[in-house]
């Protein structure tokens, strides 16, 4: 548990966000996936959203449950223990302090890398927990990356999957445990039933694909393109899937990166674990021929994932990462 002062949460206060009214809006796009027509809905919700929620998804509830409860036993050790998971720098334990431009947020987390890796040596059954997790999230992300090709009508049909499963694919992997933060302001119709606290400040991820699950505590909000944060109410049994901006790139466009962010509880604990899918660091990020049309253009100038990942870590959060790549 992260221990904090009294001004540090006033000093979280300056992290309260506009007076944009916050929406309570239920219709996020759903996917069945077992659905013939899902392949459609996932095009559509790509290019409205770039957020969509699946069911029938196919990852075991044990391996989720295991995950959730060997996480939550880890954040509640003693810091000093929570340090030791040999990782560095920006791997391993973190808390406050996101990215390493001055980023924070009420929350603490793990970022790990999903290639073999030799850090939680301490912590085996959490280790355990996150490549059983792991493995079966990444095989839905590569179903769901498949049926994108089927639905935009492109070959091979693994033309994205394939860089999540190349060996070296740059994926990472996230646990994100919001504490509960006391109000810090009065309710100032902002809708969401606390003082609007940043867990972890608004964002696009800059990889392919993002998978999202949480546990059963509201947090999670989505920007819609004119503007406003609607939130999403949680589900534990489904995933939340979000469109990168390297899938924005790769579609020329076509589908958006979304804008997220999440806002703490006041009372309960939101846990989060999310599987951030990545190109191999040599990959070259660009439109797929097969997507262009006769003369048109690509909208980005030429770069591979290492060039776009070392822009995206030297950024601040809430930045326009796509914007250095653009054509003018
Ligand atoms: C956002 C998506 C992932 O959580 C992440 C984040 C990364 C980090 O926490 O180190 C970044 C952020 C994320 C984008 C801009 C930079 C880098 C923090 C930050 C301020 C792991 C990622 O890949 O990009």
């Amino acid at each position: 548990m992260v221990v904090v002062s009294k001004p540090a949460i006033e000093q979280f206060s300056s992290y309260l966000k506009n007076n944009k009214p916050t929406t309570l809006f239920t219709q996020i796009p759903l996917v069945d996936l077992s659905k013939p027509d899902s392949k459609h809905q996932i095009i559509k919700a790509c290019e409205e959203f770039g957020f969509f929620k699946v069911i029938n998804h196919g990852v075991p509830m044990e391996s989720i449950s295991v995950l959730e409860s060997e996480a939550t036993k880890f954040f509640s050790l003693p810091l000093c223990e929570k340090q030791k998971t040999g990782q560095t720098q920006p791997y391993g334990y973190g808390h406050k302090r996101i990215g390493t431009q001055g980023d924070v947020g009420w929350v603490e987390y793990l970022l790990l890398t999903t290639n073999q890796d030799p850090s939680l040596h301490s912590f085996q059954t959490l280790r355990v927990a996150l490549n059983n997790y792991m493995k079966s999230v990444k095989k839905m992300a590569c179903e769901i990356l498949e049926m994108m090709a089927d639905g935009l009508k492109i070959q091979p049909r693994n033309v994205l999957s394939k860089l999540l499963m190349d060996e070296e694919s740059d994926s990472v992997f996230r646990v994100n445990h919001y504490p509960p933060c006391p109000n810090v302001q009065p309710l100032s119709g902002n809708g969401n039933g606390n003082g609007d606290v940043i867990g972890f400040g608004e964002h696009t991820d800059p990889q392919i694909i993002s998978v999202l699950r949480s546990n059963n505590t509201s947090g999670l909000q989505i920007s819609l393109r004119e503007g406003s944060w609607i939130s999403v109410p949680p589900d534990q049994t489904s995933f939340f899937i979000n469109v990168g901006d390297s899938l924005q790139v790769m579609t020329n466009g076509r589908f958006k990166s979304v804008k997220h962010r999440v806002v703490t509880n006041s009372v309960k604990s939101r846990l989060s674990m999310i599987y951030f899918g990545g190109p191999p660091l040599s990959e070259k990020i660009a439109p797929l021929p097969s997507l262009m049309r006769g003369d048109q253009q690509s909208l980005y100038k030429e770069f591979t994932w290492f060039e776009y990942k070392k822009s995206a870590y030297n950024s601040r959060l809430a930045d326009n990462r796509l914007i250095h790549f653009k054509k003018i």
